[in-house]
């Protein structure tokens, strides 16, 4: 018989069917067995009444296994209905299992709070779970927003390369790769270069490439590899047209959200986020002024971000704030400093519920300019000649900004640590499998 997928069983009240997944839960209650079956569409109640044909299979699974079964959708009594549940009024009644693939036994109780180390040893299987396959939909449905918005404001989409000659970011860690002709190269830390060089050929551009940071704290915002939500744009007056894009994107990204997983937010304990018609924009030693802390410091600590971000809830009814004029000496030598506040650079992070989730800014267009600023910052521009073709040949006032996804995910899911918001994190202790703590890695 065709499959009906588990979504769909609400439209076939009275008919038997076929459906293919897994055993999400098994409970045997004296005669009857229950099962909870999943499929990619959804999670269904399956009983086993006692002299059913499918009793003595039912009797050998266990949770996990990959089954086919024919069953009856039959309509629950009114009492026993779980208002608001896809498939609550409904049960399917079991006549005949067939596995197609069996599971060992479960190693845990996949649906326990789990410690963060056994969760991520065990991804396979974790993955797998409500919260597991909530994260990542919810991922996939950001990408789609923030694709989504930027094709709508003409954007277009480019793959960056992941293999590069050089650092752009100056300062985060890269690793090294051996390369043809005993020559080194390193994996991007960031598309940065390559979305500069195409606002040349395309005017504005996005990619999201996964990226690399050699970070050698263990921290709960820190990962080795992750997915960078970049765009960079053309004909710009200021950085405060990069901002309102990203505001554009971030709306879009989180009405995807919304729209596609409206029950996600009280699965995680939270809500849809605060974003006011404009998002509060302070600089950054009025920031300080504000948390009470010394102007002369160039960054805002992690705490800081977090006071910083109370305060604009409360007084701004906002989950996000911008953050705009770091120090030239704290960012990177692309950075176009303000003519009207001089050692201080048209750039922003954008802080999302107590952490820094994109950083972005106007960039130097002017050759001469942006060669100097290379120099000021120890860099030799003849490593730098490929992309500085770029500016030679005609480069217009462009800016942009990087986001990351990881990141973005845990806020929006309150989540504590960004490897919960990372299919497969890669850390100072982990690629899949822990890393030997026998020494450090270098
Ligand atoms: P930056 O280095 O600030 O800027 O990075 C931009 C955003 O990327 C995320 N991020 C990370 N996420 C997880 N683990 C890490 N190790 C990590 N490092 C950074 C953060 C951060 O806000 N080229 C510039 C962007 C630009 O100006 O366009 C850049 O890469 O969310």
């Amino acid at each position: 018989m065709e499959r009906t997928l588990i979504g769909e069983l609400g439209a076939h009240k009275g008919e038997t069917v076929t459906i293919k997944g897994w055993v999400d839960v098994r409970r045997d209650q004296g005669k009857l067995v229950f099962f909870d079956f999943r499929d990619r569409s959804g999670v269904v109640q399956g009983v086993v009444l006692p002299g059913s044909p499918a009793m003595e299979a039912a009797k050998e699974i266990r949770n996990e296994f990959v089954v086919e079964v024919e069953g009856k959708v039959n309509t629950r009594p009114e009492k026993n209905a779980q208002a608001g549940k896809v498939n609550g009024d409904i049960e399917l009644e079991v006549l005949g299992i067939t596995v197609l693939s069996p599971a060992d036994s479960l190693p845990f109780e996949v649906d326990a709070e789990l410690n963060l180390d056994t969760y991520l040893n065990n991804l396979p299987l974790t993955l797998r779970t409500e919260k597991g396959r909530s994260i990542f939909r919810v991922q996939a449905a950001i990408i789609e927003g923030y694709r989504k918005a930027l094709r709508t404001l003409g954007f277009t989409e480019f793959q960056a390369p992941a293999l590069v000659g050089g650092d752009a970011e100056g300062g985060a860690g890269t690793f090294t790769v051996d390369y043809y002709y005993d020559q080194k190269a390193f994996l991007a830390t960031s598309p940065q270069l390559y979305k500069q060089i195409m606002v040349g050929v395309l005017e504005r551009v996005f990619t999201t490439p996964k990226v690399f940071r050699g970070e050698k704290s263990a921290t709960t915002r820190h990962l080795s590899e992750y997915s960078s939500l970049d765009f960079e744009m053309g004909f710009i007056k200021d950085h405060t047209d990069v901002m309102t894009t990203l505001e554009a994107a971030v709306r879009g990204m989180v009405a995807q959200v919304t729209e596609t997983h409206p029950q996600v937010y009280a699965l995680f304990g939270t809500e849809a986020p605060l974003i006011p018609e404009k998002i509060p924009v302070v600089k950054l030693r009025e920031a300080q002024q504000i948390l009470g802390v010394s102007t002369d410091e160039p960054d805002l600590e992690p705490e800081h971000e977090r006071a910083l971000c109370e305060w604009a809830k409360k007084e701004h009814g906002s989950d996000f704030v911008f953050v705009t004029h770091y120090p030239v000496s704290k960012r990177p030598f692309y950075t176009y400093e303000d003519e009207q506040d001089p050692g201080f650079t048209k750039s922003f992070d954008l802080l999302f519920r107590g952490i820094e989730i994109t950083s972005g800014g106007q960039r130097v267009h002017n050759y001469e300019v942006l060669v100097e600023k290379m120099r000021a910052k120890g860099l030799d521009p003849e490593k730098f000649a490929f992309y500085l073709q770029a500016f030679k040949y005609g480069m217009p006032p462009h800016g942009g900004i990087g986001m990351g996804l990881e990141r973005f995910t845990a806020r929006l899911l309150n989540l504590p640590n960004v490897k919960e918001a990372t299919l497969f994190p890669r850390d100072l202790n982990r690629i899949d499998v822990l890393l030997s703590t026998d020494e450090t890695p270098n």
